[in-house]
């Protein structure tokens, strides 16, 4: 295995609350990395002041479009190396950056959207106005702002795979069957009842149609229930449970080869003394990089 360069985002101007910014920190620590493997991008993460929040369509926008920018290229740049990328947030709003990176150099990747939610909202559909949840909207060209011209390569919705969603917005799933593609959501409901093994036969049967080269995994930690996984700011119940990311993980090889993935939405100021969810990342973004593949 060829060790994967680390690119931290210290970043939470996509969501509403404090914490998840200081995830890069403590996780690469905890990680033991070697210096030469990490990169930190360094984000004053600030709110700006919102002084008429409800005209707001995305808060926090200019914030947001430099961090984009910022990690598209630099991920652009990093995917020229031989070595396969772990890009470690932040709020789930750093993936905009990071697939629009990656987009760059592999057109025809897929992306398993690991998550309790959809993220697939415009600034038009978001109840919330929060750039966290239109990450996705961004990458496919639907939104109406300038989260639309980070991607210079448009992410195809067709290869784009949901595990574990059940907190979608009425917008999200009216967009998701506008374009096509409800059948590549696949619920924690439905995971519960088929088995996730199945569902990630399904995924693999569904990536071979479409010829789908490598993959890119953005795991939102929130996929997780919350009785494993307490340290997140957007905590839905009924979520996974260990034993379906043990088959998650399991089956993740039998599809097409992993290069990236994302690691987001872990807020330590919400975690116990123990640390119990640090250590739950940490084990498990290390049973993620044993997967990883070079080109
Ligand atoms: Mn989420």
């Amino acid at each position: 295995m060829t060790t994967p360069k680390y690119i931290g985002l210290p970043f939470r101007s996509g969501c509403n609350r404090e914490g998840a910014q200081l995830a890069p920190g403590i996780l690469c620590e905890m990680l033991g990395l070697d210096k030469s493997d990490w990169r930190f991008l360094h984000f004053n993460s600030e709110m700006l002041p919102l002084t008429d929040e409800q005209k707001q369509q995305v808060k926090n926008y200019d914030t947001v479009l430099e961090m984009s920018r910022l990690l598209r290229d630099t991920v652009a740049e990093e995917m020229q190396n031989d070595r396969p990328l772990v890009v470690i947030g932040g709020d789930h709003s750093i993936a905009l950056g990071s697939i629009a990176g990656i987009l760059q150099r592999t057109e025809d990747v897929a992306v398993v959207w690991f998550d309790a939610h959809g993220d697939i909202n415009t600034e038009k559909s978001s109840p919330s106005a929060n750039a966290h949840g239109m990450p996705l909207a961004a990458l496919m060209g639907l939104c109406a702002s300038g989260l639309n011209d980070i991607a210079t390569v448009r992410l195809k919705p067709e290869n784009v795979f949901w595990v574990g969603a059940r907190d979608l917005d009425d917008g999200e799933k009216q967009i998701i069957n506008s374009l096509n593609i409800s059948d590549h959501v696949y619920s924690s409901a439905f995971v519960r009842e088929h088995g996730m093994a199945a569902v990630m036969q399904n995924i693999r049967r569904q990536m071979e149609e479409l010829k789908l080269s490598s993959l890119h995994l953005s795991f939102d930690i929130d996929g997780m229930d919350p009785s494993v996984v307490a340290a997140t700011g957007t905590r839905v119940p009924q979520g996974l449970t260990q034993s379906h990311l043990d088959d998650f993980i399991a089956a993740l090889p039998s599809l097409p080869s992993m290069r990236s993935f994302d690691f987001v939405e872990y807020n330590p100021l919400m975690d116990d003394e123990a640390q119990t969810t640090a250590h739950w990342c940490v084990s498990t973004l290390s049973r993620l990089v044993s997967l990883l593949r070079c080109p």
